[in-house]
């Protein structure tokens, strides 16, 4: 039996830094048969993880709606009718309460996301209090609040922040048909930011935009290629929220997204990829080849920021169906 990895071209390119990885080998990961694809993120899953164990975190909306940004995908974009209604910042104590709950529910790891462009000194203030308040019962925490100003990193850092989510989202090239407000390049001065102040970042982007296979390829090679690779790898899954540009858009193929999560696996070894948004259309098996294809982290909650996600109790239930340990 042929147990050699049928990828063996497809190492990083040759007079290369290790960790480089260009759009083609990428996109010929994707084309590889799927069994053979799979086979091999496994393999790196296994060489790198506890292949039945997978990460739990909480999310909450701590600013919702009325955001100036048009990203076409998004409910809370002050632009289109959505039914998503605009909320002032949180109270710090309601925040705290939720994060509470969430951790006797078994998550390990408090995500709390703003509705913003970026956050003004006197909001950030009031997230800082809230990550402090976070930490102090014991959990990791992440925020993302949009793009940081210079000096904002830090003062995350100093409140004992974990992760910042700031998603790449999708292919530059692809960037500005979905979004207008902000350009990619800013995407990746926050995320340089937050590295440089010593927070660990979460970076990843939604599948079903309506990009190609080169434009999905060509997104986690970018990814790959940050030195060092983000530590979480959200992969969403567009949920289509009614009124906004995206709402019509016709699904990814099942087996495209779990080759992405493949792709994912092998070409960032060492990160926790996420299997994220857009659970609640995906079948248990689907879900289950995508933790064999290495996704080893989920949102565990029922409600994502504005949308729901699958019920905790039906996540627990299929942790026990297959053998699953929640970290
Ligand atoms: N405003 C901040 C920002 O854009 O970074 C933080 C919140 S924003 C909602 C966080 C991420 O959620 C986005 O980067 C995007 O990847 C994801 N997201 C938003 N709407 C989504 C949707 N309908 N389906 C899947 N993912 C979505
Ligand atoms: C990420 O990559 N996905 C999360 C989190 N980071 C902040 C957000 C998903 C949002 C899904 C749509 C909604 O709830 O509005
Ligand atoms: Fe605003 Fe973030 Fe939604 Fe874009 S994804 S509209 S920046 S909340």
């Amino acid at each position: 039996m042929n147990t050699v990895s049928p990828v063996a071209s497809l190492a990083p390119v040759a007079n290369a830094p290790a960790s480089k990885w260009t759009v083609s080998q990428v996109e010929a990961l994707y084309q590889m048969p799927l069994m053979d694809l799979l086979f091999r993120a496994h393999q790196v899953h296994r060489e790198n993880f506890d292949p039945n164990e997978v990460q739990r975190s909480a999310l909450l909306s701590i600013k919702t709606g009325g955001c100036p940004e048009d990203c076409s995908y998004c409910s809370q974009s002050a632009r289109y009718k959505t039914d998503t209604e605009r909320e002032a910042l949180m109270q710090v104590e309601d925040v705290v309460a939720a994060a509470k709950e969430a951790k006797e529910k078994g998550a390990t790891r408090f995500c709390m996301g703003a509705a913003w462009r970026g956050p003004k000194e006197k909001e950030l203030e009031v997230v800082t209090q809230m990550i402090r308040e976070v930490k102090a019962l014991g959990m990791e925490t992440c925020v993302t609040l949009g793009m940081l100003k210079d000096g904002q990193a830090e003062k995350l850092k100093d409140a004992g922040l974990d992760y910042y989510n700031h998603n790449v989202d999708t292919d530059a090239e692809f960037y500005d048909k979905v979004i207008t407000t902000h350009k990619h390049a800013d995407r990746l001065d926050t995320i340089s930011q937050v590295r440089a102040a010593g927070i660990k970042v979460c970076s990843g982007g939604i599948l079903g935009l309506g990009e190609s296979r080169r434009n999905r390829a060509a997104m986690v090679a970018q990814l790959a290629n940050m030195n060092p690779p983000p530590e979480s790898v959200p992969i969403n899954n567009l949920v289509a929220m009614p009124g906004t540009p995206l709402a019509t858009e016709e699904k990814i193929d099942c087996f495209e997204f779990v080759r992405t999560i493949a792709a994912a696996r092998i070409t960032m070894p060492k990160s926790y990829v996420r299997l994220s948004a857009g659970r609640e259309v995906m079948s248990p098996e689907m879900q289950a080849m995508c933790f064999f294809a290495g996704a080893n982290s989920i949102f565990y909650c029922d409600k994502l920021l504005t949308a729901s996600n699958m019920a905790t109790n039906v996540d627990q239930q299929l942790f026990d169906k297959l053998g699953l340990k929640a970290v």
